[in-house]
């Protein structure tokens, strides 16, 4: 009887219990939702500013270029060098002054450093050590207007049978990613990066870099992207270009490349104009002949690459810009931001992540 007595009690208490716990588990979830919702609008407000940021960081190297001797254009010109701070006239904001949440670098990239896809001769690109004679061919199928293919080559009647199916260009490479189309031409040889197994080009930005010069991207594993351009007329400013470009050309000699190089790193000696290349001991006559046609001193064209991130966060974003110099104007004709946005990693996200914190691969 006494046990009966207290089973309503018993039971009532039990229904309790349920509902305090339904309710407990509810504000929970409420709370948690409510909180991904908050650092959702955080981390999309953060995009914004990073790329108001980096939009400064732009504005900055224009003007470093604008000012810049543009008769003659080398490596140890300011623009050639990371810059750490964006001052803060730039904006309105404190942007890279101590007082920032916000660090900031950029620097350029002569492009007329690189071998102009364009207009290259087939022997020029077979020069490239990354590429082999197929994929050579199926370039220059990819560029001519004929659809008849290059032994080895490709046309429409290889890219229409591919899943899904796309048409030959057949026409000029308007932006170096189109490469990525081309038969034979792998991400590995385009980025020329360490890739993952997933095949994510990992070199397209050192997030694991905690200075960005590290990242440096001359420093960077080599890839097609860093050794052709769709800009420029043709010529290759031997001030700026690389070794590997360099042993690109036919018929060029071995010492005519160690002279160019070792005058690169020379404070004082400089090419200026074709004496210097006529009145050079070091190179041969057909050395002269070829750096004739080929050689310039100076580049209209840069590539510009920003990096962006929040103090203490080891993460970069990272904006790759391509900047036109005629004189003291510039003028900006493409701007890609190559990190992935933060906000589509909010799956990343996690409830006891520290305010401010980030989780690996946000950026
Ligand atoms: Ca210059
Ligand atoms: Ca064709």
């Amino acid at each position: 009887m006494i046990g009966k007595a207290k089973s309503p009690k018993a039971a009532v208490l039990i229904v309790v219990v349920y509902i305090v716990a339904a309710l407990s588990m509810l504000a929970f979830a409420l709370t948690f939702r409510s909180r991904i919702a908050i650092r959702q609008a955080q981390l999309l407000i953060e995009n914004l500013q990073q790329e108001e940021i980096a939009r400064a960081a732009c504005v900055q190297a224009c003007g470093v270029l604008a000012a810049d001797d543009e008769r003659v254009d080398c490596l140890d010109e300011p623009w050639s060098v990371w810059h750490e701070l964006v001052p803060a006239e730039v904006t309105d904001q404190s942007i890279g002054t101590e007082d920032s949440p916000w660090q900031v670098c950029w620097k350029l990239v002569d492009e007329s450093a690189k071998i102009n896809l364009n207009l290259a001769s087939a022997d020029l690109l077979s020069g490239l050590e990354c590429l082999d004679e197929a994929a050579v061919a199926s370039i220059l199928d990819w560029i001519d207007k004929d659809d008849v293919p290059n032994p080895d080559g490709a046309e429409d009647d290889y890219y229409s049978s591919l899943e899904p199916p796309y048409s030959c260009k057949d026409g000029p490479i308007d932006n170096i990613e189109e490469l990525l189309l081309i038969k034979g031409i792998t991400p590995q040889i385009y980025y020329g990066a360490n890739l993952d197994e997933a095949g994510n080009h990992s070199a397209e930005i050192d997030t694991e870099s905690t200075e960005f010069a590290e990242a440096d991207p001359q420093n960077s594993p080599v890839g097609l992207r860093d050794l052709l351009t769709v800009y420029g007329d043709g010529r290759i400013n031997i001030n700026t270009v690389s070794e590997r470009v360099l042993h690109a050309i036919p018929l060029l000699s071995d010492a005519a490349v160690a002279e160019i190089i070792s005058r690169q790193r020379s404070a004082s000696r400089k090419f200026g104009s074709m004496d210097d290349i006529q009145n050079n001991g070091s190179f041969t006559l057909t050395d002269k002949l070829l750096l004739m046609q080929i050689a310039k001193f100076n580049s209209n064209h840069f590539q510009l690459y920003v990096k962006v991130r929040k103090r203490g966060n080891p993460f970069w974003c990272e904006y790759v810009a391509t900047i036109e110099r005629q004189g003291e104007n510039t003028q900006l004709l493409s701007w890609q931001r190559k990190s992935r946005p933060v906000i589509k990693d909010i799956t990343h996200f996690t409830s006891s992540s520290e305010e401010g914190s980030y989780s690996k691969g946000l950026m």
